[in-house]
């Protein structure tokens, strides 16, 4: 279900993509070379029904269970503790509608936790750590709400990833310290069709805190990290965000994304926002805290809406002085409002088309975001 959806999305985004594509170049003389000929970004729609980032309100598991029943592979258990015990290699594990307290320790590889429609944990955390610990290798988590989690180390969090490949779809994270946190050595983690918001404690927690080997993020929005946190910060070697929202709105939060210690980011056809209470000047930040040498470092920012809504200043890619060897390729963004800090820097006046404000960009007031479907 999920496979085929995100086929038929990605089909659609793909003929949209090409069709703008076409368009541009057949425009007139004026059109830069990368077809930003002061038309809007035109980004891809979704298609309407069980939402790519709504939540985990639309999610169906596949098999039904009652309300407070817990399904794994066939046998039912009216509590969490009972149902655990019953997980194996391969497990489908459903849990129905409710609000719960007990947390769940995924230890098997290949296992998928799904919730209902309205499926809540609040304010659990197991080992000190979080609602969910996840040490099997390849497990998928879908349709769960999760809020309220801290923990003495202040960074408690809705899932703790520390075995390897982990997907989170369909889920909403928020009102915690932490929405993810992964362990290093951690493989990949996949995030789509989600919703984090309101998270982040002491400017070391953070929405997602990825220290993956390799990060994917789409279809998901980011919102509102709290207490100086970042939307998401990735060590990871490869980062990669598509068909997204990440925004500060009225949060007072650091950066949109942090990417630590370098390594490959691509950021595309999303949207960026930066609010008027956002902590760190900057939307995007590069190799602050050391860069492996041995990771080769690229940096491109395409076809993206990036509001800069801090009165105080805006830093679209803040990197360190002495960082050098970095292919940096922002084009084809729209940027709206200001100050814009560096719009001088990465021939970013030649190849994205600027707006001074929402009014010129034909976009509401704040916090109003351009709607991609999400
Ligand atoms: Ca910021």
């Amino acid at each position: 279900m999920t496979i085929q959806h995100s086929f038929s999305w990605l089909l659609k985004a793909g003929v949209l993509a090409s069709s703008f594509f076409l368009f541009a170049c057949g425009g007139s003389a004026s059109t830069a070379p990368d077809g930003s000929n002061g038309d809007p970004v035109v980004l891809p729609n979704p298609e309407p029904g069980p939402g790519p980032g709504d939540d985990d309100d639309d999610f169906e598991p596949e098999v039904p269970v009652e309300e407070g029943m817990i399904n794994v592979d066939g046998t039912l258990f009216d509590n969490l503790a009972d149902a655990q015990s019953a997980i194996n290699t391969g497990s489908l594990v459903v849990i129905g509608n409710g609000t719960y307290s007990q947390g769940l320790h995924i230890q098997h590889d290949d296992v998928t936790v799904q919730g209902s429609e309205d499926t809540h944990f609040k304010g659990v955390a197991i080992q000190g750590k979080a609602t969910f610990v996840v040490d099997g290798d390849s497990v998928t988590i879908e349709g769960i709400e999760c809020s309220g989690v801290s923990v003495p180390d202040e960074n408690g969090a809705c899932v703790r990833q520390q075995g390897k490949d982990l997907t989170l779809s369909h889920v909403h994270f928020h009102s915690s310290e932490q929405g993810i946190l992964s362990s290093t050595g951690s493989g990949k983690l996949t995030i789509e069709y989600s919703h984090f918001e309101n998270l982040g404690k002491n400017g070391y927690a953070h929405a997602v805190y990825s220290n993956n080997d390799s990060l994917e993020i789409r279809y998901s929005k980011f919102h509102s990290s709290k207490d100086q946190g970042h939307e998401i910060k990735s060590r990871a070697a490869s980062t990669l965000i598509e068909y997204s929202e990440i925004a500060s709105l009225s949060g007072v939060d650091s950066r949109l994304v942090d990417i630590s210690n370098g390594g490959s980011l691509t950021i595309r056809d999303s949207v960026l926002e930066q609010g008027p209470n956002s902590a760190n000047n900057q939307l995007i930040g590069f190799g602050f805290e050391g860069v492996d040498g041995n990771v080769s470092q690229s940096v491109e920012l395409t076809n993206n809406i990036v509001l800069l809504e801090r009165s105080a200043g805006n830093v679209f890619l803040g990197m360190p002085d002495d960082l050098t060897g970095v292919g940096v390729t922002i084009r084809g963004n729209d940027f709206v409002g200001g100050p814009f800090n560096d719009q001088g820097s990465h021939d970013i006046e030649a190849y994205n088309d600027i707006y001074p404000d929402r009014t010129s960009y034909g976009l509401g007031p704040f916090p109003e975001l351009p709607n991609i479907g999400l």
